[in-house]
């Protein structure tokens, strides 16, 4: 079946979506929309796409569309999802989803009550080697994890092509640790507290670009989530994610480089390479986060296909931004006892 489907938002990471929505079966984007002409006849020219709209409601009346991928930034996530509701077109909304609970949730009603699907493109749980470790646990190779470690630690300059990144009141916990505070969810399970603190060591940006999240899981197990744009280090990673995980049967490693190592107490360690693909399209910075574009938006048309709940549909990604919300709202309150 080869689903229509529309894009709004031709920006900095739109462009990922449209080179991945061309390489998969089954989808062509036939519609773009961006209020930006510049940016949407670029777009345009770019992925030979001639349909094209300056408003998101002219979009939707003068298309048929078997869903919407919306790719702007949060501001107007609730507007346009609310939209696509209305007209009854199933949606992806880029992450971060909405700045509110209350936002969030008019959305996620919005479209139960229309009936049709939505996903959040929350992709960092799409990477390779994320997915290899949620595998690894499946499969028992480290019996039942206790204890994680969630670290992305980088001194890219985000802010180049993100300018928007500098200028808000919440940095990093709201663009990037959403990601990996997700990747704690989906390794380890929804979480039943959290402390957290947060620094700005760069003076020329408004909001925090250091968090230390601590997570204690419904299951039991701890988990540090670490997250920083102010580190640099002997060998830049971005946008990799290292990850610890100890279980009562042995323990996890992924280390720089895509290398996972599993170690399981009985039968010894065994290393696997989970280096992702690099796409036609896709750039050595980026290649990571590219790929699990890719997948999520395949896990998307399956979906579709199926009428399952897509893994990151609005409903779940609730439960992700609540913790956003709860890391802010720990660090500003202070942790949970003064040693002074
Ligand atoms: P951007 O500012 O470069 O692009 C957004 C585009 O949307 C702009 O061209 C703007 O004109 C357009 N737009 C905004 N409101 C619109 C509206 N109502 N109608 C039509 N067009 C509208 O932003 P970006 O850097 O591409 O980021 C977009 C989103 O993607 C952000 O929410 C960001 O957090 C997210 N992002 C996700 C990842 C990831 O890995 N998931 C990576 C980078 C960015
Ligand atoms: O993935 C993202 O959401 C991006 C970046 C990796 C730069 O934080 O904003």
């Amino acid at each position: 079946m080869q689903v229509r489907g529309g894009l709004i938002g031709c920006g900095f990471f739109a462009a990922n979506h449209l080179h991945a929505w061309r390489q998969l079966d089954g989808a062509d984007i036939v519609a773009l929309c961006d209020s930006n002409s510049e940016r949407l006849d670029a777009a345009a020219r770019q992925f030979g796409i001639e349909r094209i709209y300056r408003d998101a409601r002219v979009l939707f009346e003068s298309e048929r569309l078997d869903f919407i991928d919306v790719a702007t930034t949060v501001e107007s996530h609730r507007s346009l999802v609310e939209l696509a509701a209305a007209f009854h077109v199933p949606c992806i909304c880029q992450k971060p989803f909405a700045r509110t609970a209350e936002d969030a949730r008019a959305m996620v009603e919005a479209c139960r009550a229309a009936n049709v699907p939505l996903m959040v493109h929350e992709n960092f749980r799409w990477q390779t080697p994320i997915q290899a470790i949620r595998r690894a646990i499946d499969d028992n190779a480290i019996g039942r994890p206790f204890w994680g470690r969630f670290s992305f630690r980088s001194a890219f300059d985000v802010y180049r092509a993100q300018p928007y990144l500098a200028e808000g009141r919440r940095f990093i916990i709201e663009d990037l640790g959403i990601h990996i505070l997700d990747i704690a969810r989906f390794i380890l399970g929804d979480v039943a507290r959290l402390s957290a603190s947060t620094q700005r060591i760069n003076p020329k940006i408004a909001g925090e670009d250091v968090a230390t999240i601590l997570l204690v899981h419904a299951s039991g197990s701890t988990s540090i989530v670490d997250c920083s744009y102010a580190s640099a280090r002997s060998e830049e990673l971005f946008p990799q994610t290292l990850i610890e995980i100890d279980g009562e049967e042995g323990s996890l490693k992924l280390d720089a480089g895509y290398r996972l190592s599993v170690h399981n107490a009985r039968t010894g360690t065994r290393q696997i390479s989970c280096e992702p693909p690099l796409h036609a399209w896709a750039e050595r910075r980026w290649f990571n986060i590219q790929d699990s574009v890719l997948n999520i938006q395949k896990h998307w048309l399956e979906c579709l296909r199926t009428g399952e709940e897509p893994q990151t549909s609005g409903r779940d990604n609730l439960k992700t931004l609540a913790l956003v919300e709860a890391a802010y709202a720990a660090a500003s309150a202070g942790l949970t006892r003064e040693m002074v």
